[in-house]
C-alpha cells in the first residue's frame, strides 16, 4: 500500500492551549510557558497547516489538563479510523475520553484502545507500517492492543525504542515521506529504521527532529538553519514555525495535530 497516505492529508485536528499550560508536565525544572505567546505560536501552526489546503478543526481549550494542547498524545487517525488512546501519565489519562466527541463528530465513530498505555508521539506511521516506540508512556499491552487495531487497516507493527532519556520516539524523528525518515542519529543507530532511507540530523540541532511532513511542505521547528539547509538541499520544500512555548514543556511540532485524510 504504496503511495501518500502517510503525508498526504485532508484534515487536522488541533487543540488550543489554555492558561494551565505553565503547569504541564516536563522533565527538567525550568522556564513555564506564557500562555499568549504560545497562543500565537498555535495560531500560526494551525494556519500554516490550512494553507496547505487542509481543513483544521481546533478544539477549545481544555483547563483542566494543562497538556491537553499536545493532543497527538491522545488519539491516532490512522487508515481513515480514529482511535482513542490511553496516554501514559496519570495527569493526561482524561485527555483520551474528552477528545473522543470531537472525533465522534469527524469520523462518525471510534475505534479504541482497550489495555495498556500508548502515547500517540510514540507512534510514526508510514504508509504501510506503524513504528511503536516503547517508552515510559507506551508500554507492550498497548503496543499489542494498538497492533490489533492497525493491522486490520493495513499496518504492519514494528515495536521500536525511544532512547532513555527521549520523551516520546517522535521526539527523535520524523516522516519526510513514504520512505524517507529524518532521525537523530542516537535513534537511527539503534537500526530501527531498517528498509527506510535516513536522513540524519545535524549534530547539535537534534530538538529539530520533530519535524513533521503535512502536504507539500515539511515543517521544520524554527532555529535549526544547518538542518533547514540540509532539507532543502534534499529537495524538500520547508516552512519554518516557532515552536519555542512547546518546547519548554517537552512538546514540539508532531504533538500539536491529529493529521488524517477522510
Ligand atoms: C508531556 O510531557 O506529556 C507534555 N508536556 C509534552 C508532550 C509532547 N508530546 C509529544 O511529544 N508527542
Amino acid at each position: 500500500m504504496k503511495g501518500e497516505r502517510s503525508w498526504r492529508f485532508s484534515h487536522a485536528v488541533s487543540r488550543l492551549p489554555g492558561e494551565s499550560i505553565a503547569s504541564g508536565l516536563r522533565a527538567q525544572a525550568g522556564t513555564d510557558p506564557d500562555p499568549k505567546t504560545f497562543l500565537a505560536e498555535h495560531r500560526a501552526y494551525t494556519r500554516a497547516l490550512e494553507e496547505t489546503g487542509a481543513k483544521v478543526t481546533v478544539l477549545d481549550a481544555l483547563e483542566e489538563f494543562p497538556d491537553s494542547v499536545f493532543i497527538e498524545d491522545a488519539a491516532l487517525c490512522a487508515g481513515g479510523t480514529a482511535i482513542i488512546l490511553r496516554p501514559g501519565a496519570e495527569s493526561r489519562y482524561g485527555e483520551a475520553a474528552a477528545v473522543a466527541p470531537a472525533l465522534e463528530a469527524i469520523f462518525g465513530s471510534v475505534k479504541r484502545l482497550e489495555r495498556g498505555f500508548v502515547d500517540g508521539g510514540d507512534v510514526l506511521l508510514t504508509d504501510d507500517e506503524a513504528l511503536i516506540g516503547m517508552s515510559e508512556r507506551t508500554d507492550q499491552e498497548g503496543v499489542d492492543a494498538l497492533s490489533e487495531i492497525l493491522e486490520p487497516l493495513g499496518y504492519r507493527t514494528r515495536t521500536v525504542h525511544t532512547p532513555p532519556g527521549v520523551l516520546h520516539f517522535k521526539s527523535d524523528c520524523g516522516l519526510l515521506d513514504s520512505n524517507t525518515i529524518f532521525s537523530t542519529a542516537r535513534l537511527a543507530n539503534s537500526g530501527c529504521f531498517e528498509g527506510y532511507r535516513v536522513i540524519e540530523a545535524v549534530a547539535g540541532e537534534e530538538a529539530a527532529a520533530n519535524l513533521i511532513r503535512f502536504n507539500d511542505p515539511v515543517f521544520l521547528r524554527s532555529g535549526f538553519p544547518k538542518t533547514l539547509a540540509l532539507l532543502q538541499s534534499e529537495g524538500y520544500k520547508v516552512i519554518t514555525l516557532s515552536a519555542d512555548q512547546a518546547a519548554l514543556v517537552d512538546g514540539g511540532l508532531s504533538c500539536m495535530s491529529l493529521r488524517f485524510s477522510l
